[in-house]
């Protein structure tokens, strides 16, 4: 397995080892037809670059995660063509899986997902998604390309009737029609803060396991202001930071994907975010796996902190 020149935390080699990690980071570049902003495909080696300046002991935690082993993977070929692209990051998952690695996919455009799905949903023969993102990306197809980060929803219930959406802000009336025809668990912005509890119960009646998509947009743009297709409205940081908790704490997850930051020239604020969420998605679901009883617990370092190369 090919290793990153630029590993996510940029720790001492020793905490990002293939064999010994419990987690594997698979940055992902891919850009397709961007309806507005682009830059997509600068987004892994942007967080990659911004997650050297994120402190590895986690303060609610009170653990450095990292102890656990985080490798970070060389990006693969990735073909141009949409759904050569989306089967290339299948086989590329599949792969990983087999090592039984936690895998988190960083984007790229969010027509990756489908992709990373697919190979979950081979590996434990059921899966369930839940969507963070501003927009529904429940079209059909969009501009004639079936594979657009607008229609990864619409791909990825091809392969699961299971999926949650949250923090929406825009769709078409297909979608919502869509969405109501279906029954379709989808929660704007406004109905999660004004009902939690609705979505609460949506979350608890989805069958495990989980993959996690989280669309960098779902966020106020005061946290991710780079972004494919910027919406106003979105998560604050905690917010956020509460729904995942939610969802690693009760579900067990399997798989998470953050996806369409746009780095732009003179932006630290929206690569650091999203480096910092990634590594936030990784400490949950290692306390989750030590809860459940999978890991023992964190390991300590006798002699303090861990250094930084
Ligand atoms: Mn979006």
């Amino acid at each position: 397995m090919q290793a990153h020149h630029h590993p996510f935390l940029n720790p001492d080699p020793e905490f990002c080892t293939f064999t010994e990690a419990a987690v594997v980071v698979l940055p992902f570049p891919y850009e397709g037809n961007i309806s507005y902003g682009s830059g997509a495909a600068n987004g892994p080696q942007a967080i990659l670059e911004a997650s050297a300046q994120v402190e590895f002991y986690d303060a609610e935690l009170g653990a450095e995660p990292m102890r656990m082993g985080i490798f970070t993977a060389a990006a693969p070929e990735i073909p141009a063509d949409p759904a050569a692209m989306v089967d290339c990051l299948f086989r590329t998952t599949r792969d990983l899986l087999r090592f039984d690695k936690f895998v988190v996919v960083l984007g790229g455009d969010h027509s990756i997902s489908s992709g990373f799905a697919r190979a979950l949903l081979e590996k434990y023969g059921s899966l369930s998604v839940v969507q963070f993102d501003a927009h529904a990306d429940l079209r059909d197809a969009y501009e004639d390309n079936p594979y657009s980060h607008a229609s990864v929803l619409a791909r990825i219930r091809d392969l699961t009737p299971h999926t949650l959406h949250l923090g929406i802000r825009s769709m078409c009336r297909e979608e919502a029609d869509l969405a109501q025809q279906h029954a379709i668990p989808l929660f704007t912005m406004r109905q999660l803060r004004q009902h939690p509890e609705t979505a609460i119960a949506a979350l608890q009646a989805l069958p495990e396991p989980v993959l996690i998509s989280f669309d960098v947009d779902a966020f106020d743009t005061g946290i991710v202001q780079n972004t494919g297709t910027p919406e106003p409205g979105g998560l604050s940081w905690d917010e956020a930071l509460n729904w995942l908790e939610r969802i690693f704490k009760n579900k067990r997850v399997v798989g998470c994907d953050v996806v369409e930051l746009a780095p732009q020239p003179g932006d630290l604020n929206s690569p650091f975010a999203a480096a910092k969420l990634v590594y936030k998605m990784i400490g949950q679901q290692l306390a989750a796996e030590i809860d459940r009883g999978e890991r023992t617990a964190w390991p300590v370092h006798p002699t303090g902190p861990a250094p930084r190369t």
